[in-house]
């Protein structure tokens, strides 16, 4: 009877945890504004303008930033997109521009490089080879993993669990350009079973931080696994199966050594 409740609980925290696991993402799609997105960068004279149109997106509303000069000009994503991104390891980042009008100037590969801040410094990629051309939306997309980044495994983690800023330089276009963005996007992929700390591996790390956090842990990053708000040996299991190293529990090397017993007996009955 303690085992059949056992095993219901059991599938019960499978659910919730399969109900945890699933991806996640931070949008800013600007359907009713700004979304508090600023611009930072000299826009120089008569230009710098930041402004929200309601209709004309990539589907509904967008940012419209025009710029008169050459000088680089960056997109501030806003409080959402900063902090522990942690959960987005594995996952991407995108966004969608267009050159409402490039001036008829030549374009520079300064636009589409995307900025991550952290107090371990300051990181970038560039997503676009070339700016957007005049009235197209065009989506740029980098995947959020070490390797695109240039990054160890260990400093790519560091740095995804304290972003205090991400930018986009927009600057397309010498001379006037009039730049449209929309849908930025963070895109987590499901997390890894028995995975702890978010790096995508599961392993002795994981356990230990369980371990620690064990019957007083309450996130993930201490090792709820099951999603159910605690650090139990139900956690522990997940994470052991995931490991495919499960410790046996005591009662169970204890069967196990009866069953040998046992069948060493009988052969030793049968042979006599
Ligand atoms: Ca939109
Ligand atoms: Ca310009
Ligand atoms: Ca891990
Ligand atoms: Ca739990």
């Amino acid at each position: 009877m303690k085992l059949l409740l056992h095993g219901i609980i059991a599938v019960l925290c499978g659910c919730i945890w399969i109900g945890n696991a699933s991806a996640t993402s931070i949008t800013s799609s600007f359907d009713f504004g700004d979304e508090d997105w600023l611009v930072v960068g000299n826009m120089d004279v008569g230009g710098g303008l930041l402004e929200y149109i309601s209709s004309g997106g990539n589907g509904g509303g967008f940012l419209q930033i025009t710029d008169s000069g050459n000088d680089e000009f960056q997109a501030v994503a806003p409080a959402k997109f900063r902090g522990d991104l942690i959960d987005f390891n594995g996952g991407s980042f995108s966004f969608d521009a267009t050159a409402i009008s490039d001036g008829n100037g030549s374009g520079r590969d300064t636009f589409g490089r995307v900025t991550l801040l952290s107090q371990q410094g300051s990181f970038s990629l560039d997503l676009a080879l070339q700016p957007p051309e005049e009235g197209n939306w065009t989506t740029f997309t980098t995947p959020l993993d070490a390797a695109s980044w240039g990054l160890s495994p260990s400093a790519w983690h560091q740095v995804l669990g304290g972003v205090s800023e991400i930018l986009i330089t927009l600057e397309g276009y010498r001379g006037l350009d009039i730049t449209g963005l929309d849908n930025v996007s963070l895109q987590s992929v499901e997390p890894i079973m028995g995975d702890v700390n978010g790096d995508r591996l599961v392993d002795q790390i994981d356990l230990a931080i369980l371990n620690v956090n064990l019957g007083q842990g309450t996130s993930r990053r201490e090792g709820d696994l099951d999603g159910d708000f605690d650090v139990d040996e139900f956690d522990l299991e997940i994470l052991e199966d995931a490991l495919g190293a499960s410790v046996p529990e005591p009662g169970t090397w204890l069967m196990a050594l009866v069953a040998m017993l046992g069948w060493v007996v009988l052969r030793r009955r049968n042979a006599a």
